[in-house]
């Protein structure tokens, strides 16, 4: 759903909603914001409630007869998450008492709140900015631990603070080449002896670092898509149910068994993978088939990461590097030799020039283990500091990060030649922007709208 664009503009009216999940549990909440909830908490709650402290209330409906007794917290502006008044009843957990509690402060003029509206207000009033707010939906949306130390660590600011720093030393520079602008004759001197190309580089170190940092972030929440393919037979549905723990897909020992692709997402060391088995790939008059061989290299168009499975009987055929070739040029590729119950040979890892080779059995499981750490460092996620550290970075920050740093390499040559400095001082500024575009300080309504909206309610 998305947010109306109007709930971009600062509102001030007043908004509330469920902030418990649906169902029933001990204790339910709703939650109301808006610049002035002094004459709505003295209605439904008979007097005041001391600002920050928690007290027993009975909420009554407009006959004064009690819809519920519950804990209240009172927080006056600014000091609230969203920075105006806020006030929480906190109920009995039921459908229906909530329900009523909502209705009543709806009676009193409050509105439905939108998903991600007392968090998208949090931003506008400053208490938050947008790399903070999107930690608080990830966060709640995060599954594994790992997940959630990492949203926390952006909820409270230090993935923020990192762009931060980056942006500051980034002002540092553009202050220096605007200055130098001024004074054309000197400004190889100039800029030598304000070290400007140290700095560009120490700048280029830290986006680097937050990059890796992020990169990791984003694994654990985004995971990777992985497809199995090869030629019918190798075992590569036997490989997904392995990994799955789960007889997902079915298996026989008939070629072309598999037609559709089968989605089954899996966790290794709290890193989501997305295992998509296909058909198997071979030329064949079997229309069904044929579709199911389109859709494998639709499949792999999309993928991360590509198990290419082979017979370790035959190992890699021609048929296999006819598939190879057909490839995406700069997608991984982990080749499997299944079947070594059969061919004989030891569980191992080989690698050179053309790639990682993996020797396993999943019939009898052995290698499988192995698979997995290798799994793990293809896609570049390193065991011994797992999540330590990482930001839980969104495609968007990602992308931003990286257009900064092709920026700043551009920048490196206008520097090193100190020539066009107009030029240099442009891709300066623009570097600037898409790093301060993560925190919002330069964001489209729209982009706010469609991250907001993602948000659940009474958030
Ligand atoms: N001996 C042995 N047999 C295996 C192994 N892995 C799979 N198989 C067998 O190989 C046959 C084919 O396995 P599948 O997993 O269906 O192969 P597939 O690659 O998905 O085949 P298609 O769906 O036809 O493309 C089945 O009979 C499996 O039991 C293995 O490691 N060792
Ligand atoms: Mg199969």
């Amino acid at each position: 759903m998305q947010c109306p664009a109007t709930s971009l503009v600062k509102n001030n009216d007043t908004i509330a909603a469920i902030a418990t999940p649906p169902g029933r549990g001990g204790i339910g909440i709703v939650r109301i914001s808006g610049t002035n909830l002094e004459q709505l908490a003295q209605t439904i709650l008979g007097k005041l409630p001391d600002p920050r402290h928690a007290g027993l209330f009975n909420f009554l409906d407009q006959n004064n007869q009690v819809i519920d007794q519950g804990i209240v917290l009172y927080f006056p502006s600014p000091n609230s998450y969203t920075g105006e008044d806020v006030l929480e009843l906190h109920g009995h957990g039921g459908p229906a008492v909530m329900n009523l509690l909502l209705t009543r402060c709806l009676q009193l003029g409050a509105r439905l709140a939108e998903p991600g509206e007392f968090t998208l207000r949090a931003f506008l009033n400053e208490k938050l900015d947008l790399a903070q707010a999107e930690g608080v939906a990830d966060l709640i949306e995060a599954s594994t631990a790992n997940a959630a130390r990492c949203a926390v660590r952006s909820l409270h600011g230090e993935f923020s603070s990192a762009i931060h720093q980056l942006v500051s030393a980034l002002i540092d520079l553009r202050v220096l080449v605007e200055a130098t602008l001024d004074f054309p004759e000197e400004e190889i001197d100039f800029l030598q002896s304000a070290h400007a190309v140290e700095q560009l580089a120490s700048i280029q170190t830290k986006l680097e670092q937050v990059l890796s940092a992020s990169r990791r972030g984003n694994l654990l929440q985004e995971g990777i898509k992985v497809v199995l393919t090869g030629q019918p037979n190798v075992g590569k549905s036997s490989l997904l149910n392995r990994l799955a723990g789960d007889e997902i897909a079915i298996v026989t020992e008939i070629p072309g068994t598999t037609r559709d692709t089968i989605r089954q997402s899996i966790e290794i060391e709290g890193i989501p993978l997305h295992l998509i088995d296909t058909a198997g790939l071979r030329e064949t008059s079997d229309i069904v088939e044929q579709h199911g061989i389109a859709r494998a290299y639709a499949a792999i168009e999309q993928a991360d990461l590509v198990l290419l499975l082979v017979d370790g009987r035959y190992g890699v055929t021609k048929e296999d590097h006819s598939v190879l070739a057909r490839l995406p040029k700069e997608l991984p590729v982990l080749t499997v030799h299944n079947k070594i119950d059969l061919s004989g040979q030891l569980s191992r890892i080989e690698e050179d020039t053309s790639g990682t080779a993996i020797y396993l059995s999943v019939k009898s499981g052995e290698g499988i283990e192995l698979l997995r750490t290798v799994l793990l460092k293809t896609v570049g996620w390193q065991t011994n500091i797992a999540g330590e550290g990482a930001y839980m970075a969104r495609q968007r920050h990602l992308q931003a990060l990286l257009h900064a740093k092709e920026l700043l390499k551009r920048a490196e040559t206008w520097l090193h030649t100190a020539d066009q400095l107009e030029i240099l001082a442009e891709e300066l500024r623009l570097a600037q922007q898409a790093l301060s575009s993560i925190t919002g300080e330069f964001t489209s309504d729209d982009l706010l709208g469609e991250i907001f909206s993602n948000f659940c309610i009474g958030k």
